[in-house]
């Protein structure tokens, strides 16, 4: 892919990407009331053209009642209250169907601890006007992780050294969550058989969205270790995408092996969206 000059890419392949319509930046929570009243304000003062809803597993620390109170105030806020825990691709796929039926063109994932820096969601915007799919990166020219221990840039490069080898992906960070989709993207890449969590559902997202043919653009973040809460990183979250990964990378080779190594389904052309 490249660096974020979409518009220069997009011409040279001839397609023409629609306006983006109105932004909702999705934000899942669990156990996030450190950290959800500084993001959602930095949030709104960064981009305050864009809505934001907050995905809430009815966090016991009352993460779901500090959304309610800012979202009272704040007619661009809402609250999507779930039951309980069911994890980070649960989240997001029950915040992009509730942007998508209710209109929004462009759909962003944000985590709740400061890791993904409002003030460059710009950047990320301007990025997606000649793109289908941003992807806010870590390892790309530019990008950068502040207050990371060794070990942990270790097994991040390499979770996307890994998924870029055995799916054949041409991008750089492919677990990494801070992301702007167009509407269309998502409405092509069939998300109702997602069942993947954690960081194996950033893969599937970024796998289903390339395989499909969509124009994703790479843009460089600086990616700030939370300094508040508590990480939901698991090891079962890390084998759960080592196996899916390999076991998608071993199905491909197995169908291009047989002949049937084209795309399954092919993007669908961009239309104008309806506004909220
Ligand atoms: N709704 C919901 N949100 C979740 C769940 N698990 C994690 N999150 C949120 O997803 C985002 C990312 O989770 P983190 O714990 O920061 O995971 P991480 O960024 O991989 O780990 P750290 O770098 O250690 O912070 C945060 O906003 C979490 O609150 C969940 O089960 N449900
Ligand atoms: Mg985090």
């Amino acid at each position: 892919m490249n660096d974020g000059d979409g518009d220069l890419a997009a011409q040279d392949r001839g397609k023409r990407f629609g306006p983006l319509g109105t932004a909702l930046v999705i934000i899942p929570t669990y156990n996030e009331a450190e950290n959800i009243k500084s993001i959602v304000s930095r949030v709104r003062k960064a981009v305050p053209e864009a809505h934001v809803l907050v995905a809430d597993d009815n966090s016991p620390d009352g993460t779901g009642k500090l959304a309610d109170e800012l979202a009272a105030e704040d007619d661009q806020v809402q609250v999507l209250h779930r039951k309980g825990k069911e994890g980070l691709g649960a989240a997001y796929l029950a915040g992009f169907r509730w942007g998508l039926e209710n209109g929004y063109g462009v759909l962003i994932e944000m985590d709740a601890d400061g890791s993904h820096q409002p003030e460059e969601l710009p950047r990320l915007l301007t990025a997606l006007k000649g793109a289908d799919l941003v992807l806010g990166s870590r390892w790309v020219p530019g990008g950068r992780v502040v207050n990371w221990p060794k070990s942990r840039e270790f097994i991040s490069r390499g979770g996307s050294l890994y998924s870029r080898l055995a799916l054949d992906l041409p991008l750089r960070d492919i677990t990494g969550g801070y992301r702007a989709f167009r509407r269309e993207t998502l409405e092509g890449l069939g998300l109702d058989d997602v069942a993947s969590q954690g960081y194996c559902f950033q893969v599937d997202l970024a796998r289903r969205s390339v395989k499909a043919g969509f124009h994703v653009v790479e843009v460089p973040i600086t990616f700030v270790e939370r300094e508040l809460g508590d990480s939901k990183m698991s090891r079962d979250i890390l084998v759960e995408a080592l196996w899916r990964v390999t076991s998608w990378g071993a199905r491909e080779r197995v169908g291009k092996l047989m002949g049937r190594g084209k795309p399954s389904s092919s993007p669908s052309s961009p239309s104008s969206p309806s506004q909220p």
